[in-house]
């Protein structure tokens, strides 16, 4: 960092700087705080003599002012860029759940997940070709998570600051490799951003799916000669949809490569995701405990759910008295909201799913003495295999919940509730 950029530890008069988050080749992140918002960033730092890249066109000066203006919930914002006599400063939103690839390095993605990702990726690409900004250096360390998990694209229109194309024409990437960049990129001036940001992305599909890269050799020439061919391979366990889309990508040609159009309306992306259960954040533990700051474990929540005690599904007083049921399984949430589709059919009631389908409502069509009987039923992961199902009452009647509950409810959850070993002995 230079020195004279800095002011005891105060960054240009307004940014207190922090420790450092990553490096390339050519640019430094560190943490930063604006001390006029409090807010944290993520300061990317770029050394002017390090970006031989001189005289930006008028194209990367309007990327650059186009991301300073755009919000896409699977991009790093740009919030602003500053410049001193020697570095260029890029303020971007702070992303804090590391980087997409630490999670390959555990092993390979399954298809549901790596899909989620990709379509995460290709979102953010679409919405950044559509205004025309290119990233033209998409790679795995662009990829970032938030703390929900969700992909975060970083650097798109900053490839006048990125590591591997430099004025000198050689080809400088951070990994020493050219993994990512596609045939015509090496070695051409002139290259279609948005058909070379294309072959990245299959190269990322490639990597979530596989765990290794597609175009691997020792030999850096060899390397460079696959590419060009577009020499590779699908591992045995790539299905058949997976490996149509991935050799569309990866078509050394970028006027026959696939458009990100036609990427949408593929029959791998746009298959459904499966669904997914809540996992409990803090509050709803103790809301679910009913008892605020007293440490809440999986054992707990057993002990919570009927599932544990099974008497409640069977013995009538108790039965009356309760209006919700709440049971442990270790079902999958696709097999409990079966059943409950399933049952809400028998008894006549219409269904709507919450969008990743965590929560259930049940409707009645016929008015009863309360109007339309309604019902929910929610869906907590408290183990990625262990779930708490809660049913409730939501309108109408009690006693014709009731009667719904003893008569076609209870019965149906027989298959499905969890037993403790206990109550089997
Ligand atoms: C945002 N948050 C954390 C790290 C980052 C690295 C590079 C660019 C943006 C970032």
């Amino acid at each position: 960092m230079a020195a004279e950029d800095r002011n005891h530890g105060v960054l240009l008069g307004k940014y207190e700087l922090g420790r450092q988050l990553g490096h390339g080749t050519f640019a430094k992140v560190y943490h930063a705080r604006n001390l006029q918002t409090g807010k944290s960033v993520a300061m990317k730092m770029v050394g002017k003599e390090k970006v031989i890249k001189v005289g930006m066109t008028d194209q990367i000066q309007r990327e650059i002012s186009v991301m300073k203006m755009v919000r896409h919930p699977n991009i790093v914002e740009l919030h602003e860029v500053m410049a001193s006599k020697s570095n260029i400063y890029f303020a971007m939103e702070l992303v804090r759940g590391g980087e997409l690839f630490s999670k390959i390095e555990k092993g390979r993605l399954r298809e549901d997940v790596a899909r989620s990702y990709f379509q995460q990726l290709i979102s953010a690409v679409d919405f950044c070709h559509s205004r025309g900004v290119y990233h033209r250096d998409l790679k795995p360390e662009n990829l970032l998570l938030d703390e929900e998990g969700n992909l975060k694209v970083t650097d798109f229109g900053l490839s006048a600051f990125s590591d591997h194309l430099r004025q000198d024409g050689l080809l400088h990437t951070t990994c020493g490799t050219p993994a990512y960049v596609a045939p015509e990129v090496i070695g051409k001036k002139g290259y279609d951003g948005a058909k070379a940001d294309i072959w990245s992305c299959g190269v990322i599909l490639y990597v979530l799916l596989a765990g290794f890269l597609p175009f691997r050799d020792e030999n850096i020439i060899a390397m460079y000669k696959k590419i060009y061919r577009g020499d590779f391979k699908c591992p045995p366990w790539f299905s058949s949809d997976a490996r149509r889309l991935i050799t569309k990508l990866l078509d050394p040609n970028p006027n026959s490569r696939i458009t990100i159009s036609k990427v949408m309306e593929s029959p791998w992306f746009k298959k459904a995701a499966p669904r997914k259960p809540k996992f409990l954040d803090e509050d709803e533990f103790a809301n679910l405990k009913g008892k605020e700051g007293e440490s809440l474990n999986a054992f707990h929540i057993i002990s919570l759910s009927e599932g544990f005690d099974l008497s409640p599904l069977f013995e009538e007083k108790k039965r009356e008295e309760k209006r919700e049921i709440r049971f442990a399984t270790m079902k999958s949430a696709g097999a409990v909201v079966s059943k409950l589709e399933e049952v809400a059919k028998v008894g006549k009631f219409s269904v709507k799913k919450s969008k990743d389908e965590s929560s259930l409502w049940l409707q009645g069509h016929e008015n009863g003495r309360k109007g339309r009987l309604g019902i929910s039923a929610d869906i907590f992961a408290v183990t990625p295999s262990f779930l708490v199902v809660e049913v409730k009452k939501s309108s109408g009647d009690t006693l014709e919940y009731n009667q719904f509950c003893s008569k076609e409810l209870r019965p149906a959850l027989k298959d499905i509730v969890w037993t403790s070993p206990a109550n089997l002995a």
